[in-house]
């Protein structure tokens, strides 16, 4: 029997709607369904990779059934077993070992939001664990941290034609890294004369090409230059005097804080040109002006929070906060929010001290965590608790090396491929090899599930019903249902840890037997039913702008939920945990020590500073390396700089180029791109999937051109406890040795 079925894609962000039709359980094709959200011609055309959801369902590749690892760890040895087998083993090698060092012994790996998270964190909490790492503190937790702090709130950008007059894309490159609708909104705001576009970014993306000004920064000074321009705004006048006397508390302290960014001074920091930095701060104060960032700015270490803070501030002087135009404060969902789904407040008070973060980053973590609540909670909203406390991977990987604070021997991996995406590989891989437990919830045998004890086979988008509502810090959630039941004996994330969560004791707290049963749970305060929800694809409420000004409960306007009812350009809040009152510039983190830099400019090699993973389509991360007309374009990964830089260090495009620092080495082809003169470029995420079943020694390839080999977790930054992946530095010189790609 043939049926058509609504489903979506899941291969990015946006879940666009498809139609199945499905043949006795299997699809046998796939067409965009117009009549959900978020059908969009543009993003379908821009889009090249939903036409491999077929292949991806029902590739050779898939993990179909699950796997327990036969021989050495990494030996690439596994056997089949039983769900049973597997799930009554891992239980068992949970409880045993819970039982040896306390709860905190588990630890877990997410990534990108591929998948939705809170099953995995519902059964973290319920085991009595925080110690999840994310990659949550270098993108996305930084930025929400600091709107939450400095606005009560998180904002988003509202960007609408005839009114928004100047849109600020800031360390974000929506052309790669998003695959095309907001992309097609920019380049229309690019076309038009009604708007202006200003792109900071040290390269010269799509955006600067159509940008009405580029600043290409210095890699990490965008804190000094957002401090700049409000030197400039506030030294002319500019600012939104009336909102500003209102609605914001600590401005005279603002003002005497940015008086020494003089544009001179700023520019010179910056590498800017003067006369654009201060245009750039006019136009901000103009009228309605929008603002994007992204992660080119969340993964700076030390200048984070506070590039973070002062942005907040120039949103709040030129009176571009919740305002129709300029950015409006999400509400609260009306469906369950993350945080209660999750079930962090399972966590009993020792459980909660068994964060390794308390004290070192004592925002990221429960103390943080509290303070924040209070201030959010006087309008009713809540932070999903289990990103915002994530754990600092340092701090994790210091207790699975030492045993100290206590011992982390066992670990679960869902949806991310540590060995190619978090910092440090050659650490990541040496304490994971020490651990007693490794289950992996992937798709295929990557690299990382290489080295697991089980892998266990996750049902995928189209295969699952999706309720997408990134940690729940708005009022919107979209997707759909599954259109046809795993294949092969694949299950979803949400079965796999509520039947381990069932074996451990966690019965009361999985009372819905499914996936798509929990959803309709979670959007039953909605009034909503899940037919309802699949029929139309989202459920979504615009937020209103100019919140603040609505009746609190005293029949005055209840303003914003931070400590003084304001928007706090001096924190109240920040210095209680160590932070800044006002933004101010943080240090650079290095990876090079002063002896690798003599040593490599004795031979002739170069000190220079590096970027890191800037998003390049059809890529993700790790992902769909293996699809043969996606590296017929892209054939392998590339150091980018500009000519002159080539020309200063001998190296020519097509040139192999090693890259080195104290933490390891990689190399990459060289490719020409027009950026900063001081800065290269190196792409992220490569491996060998095409080569079979990665293991040891060389998991598929991760040894050779992964830049992650290159870079660090280590602790630098003490208030979320971020690290870098962009302002960085390494050694380059020329490497005679060809490269495998
Ligand atoms: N140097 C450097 N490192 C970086 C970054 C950088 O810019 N530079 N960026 C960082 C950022 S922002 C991020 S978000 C991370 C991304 O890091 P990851 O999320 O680790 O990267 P991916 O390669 O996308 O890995 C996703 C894995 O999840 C599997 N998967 C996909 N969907 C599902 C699913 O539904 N369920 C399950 N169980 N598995 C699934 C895929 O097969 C794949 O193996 O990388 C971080 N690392
Ligand atoms: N194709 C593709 N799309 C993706 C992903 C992917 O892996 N591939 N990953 C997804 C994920 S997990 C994420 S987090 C998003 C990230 O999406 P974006 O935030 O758009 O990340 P990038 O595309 O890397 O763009 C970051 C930009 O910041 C610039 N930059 C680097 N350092 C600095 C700095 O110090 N200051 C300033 N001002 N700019 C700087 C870089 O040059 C780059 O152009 O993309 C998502 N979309
Ligand atoms: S990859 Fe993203 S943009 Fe492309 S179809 Fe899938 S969900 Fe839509
Ligand atoms: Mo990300």
């Amino acid at each position: 029997m043939t049926e058509i079925k609504p489903t979506n894609c899941h291969f990015c962000g946006y879940c666009c709607a498809f139609l199945a039709t499905v043949e006795d359980g299997r699809v046998i094709d796939l067409k965009p369904d117009p009549t959900r959200y978020p059908y969009d011609e543009r993003i379908l055309a821009g889009c090249r990779r939903w036409r491999m959801n077929l292949d991806v369902l029902d590739s050779p590749r898939r993990v179909n059934y699950p796997l327990r690892r036969a021989g050495e760890r990494g030996s690439g040895e596994w056997e089949r077993v039983s769900w049973d087998e597997a799930l009554d083993d891992i239980a068992d090698r949970l409880a045993d070992l819970r039982e040896q060092h306390g709860p905190g012994t588990l630890a877990s790996m997410i990534g990108g939001p591929h998948a939705s998270f809170w099953p995995l964190h519902r059964f973290m909490s319920l085991f009595g664990s925080p110690n999840n790492m994310g990659i949550g503190q270098i993108c996305w937790n930084p930025r929400i941290w600091m709107d939450a702090i400095t606005f009560g709130w998180t904002v988003e950008a509202d960007i609408v034609p005839g009114l928004t007059q100047a849109l600020f894309i800031w360390g974000t490159n929506p052309a790669q890294s998003d695959n095309s609708a907001f992309w097609q909104t920019i380049r229309a705001v690019g076309e038009s004369d009604q708007m202006t576009l200003v792109c900071v970014d040290p390269r010269y993306t799509q955006i600067a090409a159509i940008a009405d000004i580029w600043l290409p920064v210095k890699p990490g000074t965008d804190c000094t230059l957002a401090l700049g321009m409000l030197h400039v705004i506030i030294g002319e006048g500019l600012h939104d005097a009336a909102f500003v006397d209102e609605w914001c508390h600590g401005f005279d302290e603002l003002a005497e804080h940015v008086k020494p960014f003089t544009p001179s001074y700023v520019a010179e920091f910056c590498g800017v040109d003067e006369g654009d930095l201060v245009r750039a701060a006019r136009l901000f104060a103009a009228g309605r002006t929008a603002l994007v960032s992204g992660r080119g700015i969340d993964q700076v270490g030390e200048s984070v929070a506070p590039t973070h803070r002062a942005i907040c501030c120039l949103r709040a002087v030129t009176g571009n906060v919740d305002r129709q135009g300029s950015c409006i404060l999400a509400e609260a969902s009306d469906f369950v929010p993350e945080v209660d789904f999750e079930m962090s407040d399972a966590l009993t008070p020792e459980q909660r001290a068994l964060c390794l973060n308390e004290g070192v980053a004592p925002l990221q973590c429960f103390t943080g965590y509290e303070l924040v609540r209070a201030q959010t909670e006087k309008l009713g909203r809540r932070l999903p608790m289990r990103y915002m406390t994530s754990a600092s991977p340092d701090l994790v990987l210091h207790a699975m090396e030492t045993g100290e604070p206590y011992r982390v021997s066992a670990l679960i991996v869902n949806a991310t491929n540590p060995l190619l995406t978090y910092a440090d590989t050659n650490r990541v891989y040496k304490a994971l090899m020490g651990l007693s437990l490794i289950v992996v919830l992937d798709y295929y045998i990557t690299p990382s599930a290489a080295i697991a004890d089980y892998v266990l086979p996750c049902a995928g988008a189209i295969e699952r019903p999706i309720f997408q509502i990134h940690g729940g810090v708005a009022n919107t959630g979209y997707g759909g249902p599954a259109a046809v039941a795993p294949y092969y004996e694949r299950k979803t994330d949400y079965d796999i840890f509520r039947a381990l969560g069932l074996r451990l004791g966690q019965a009361e707290s999985w009372p819905e037997e499914s996936l798509a049963e929990a959803f309709a749970a979670q959007l039953a305060p909605t009034g909503w039913d899940w037919d309802d929800y699949c029929r139309i694809g989202i459920y979504h409420v615009p937020p209103e702008p100019e919140k603040h000004l609505l009746p609190g409960a005293d029949g005055q306007p209840r303003g914003f939920a931070t400590t003084t009812g304001k928007i706090e350009l001096a924190s109240e809040l920040l210095p209680k945990l160590g932070g800044q009152r006002l933004p101010e510039q943080g240090p650079f983190m290095r990876l090079c020590s002063p002896a690798l830099v003599a040593a490599a400019e004795a031979r002739g090699a170069h000190h220079v500073q590096m970027l890191t993973g800037s998003r390049k389509q059809p890529f993700n991360a790790s992902m769909y390396l293996e699809n043969p007309k996606f590296r017929a374009g892209t054939p392998g990964p590339v150091v980018e700089m500009s000519q002159k830089m080539a020309d200063d260090l001998g190296l020519a495009s097509g040139d192999v180029a090693l890259l080195t620092t104290d933490k390891g080495q990689a190399r990459f082809t060289v490719a020409i791109a027009r950026m900063r003169d001081d800065v290269i470029n190196v792409d992220y995420g490569w491996w060998h999937p095409e080569n079979g079943v990665p293991s040891a020694p060389d998991f598929g390839g991760i040894w050779e051109s992964n830049v992650n080999t290159l870079t660090s977790c280590a602790l630098q930054e003490h208030l979320i406890g971020t690290w870098a992946y962009n302002a960085i530095d390494c050694i380059i010189e020329k490497s005679d040795e060809p490269l495998t790609w």
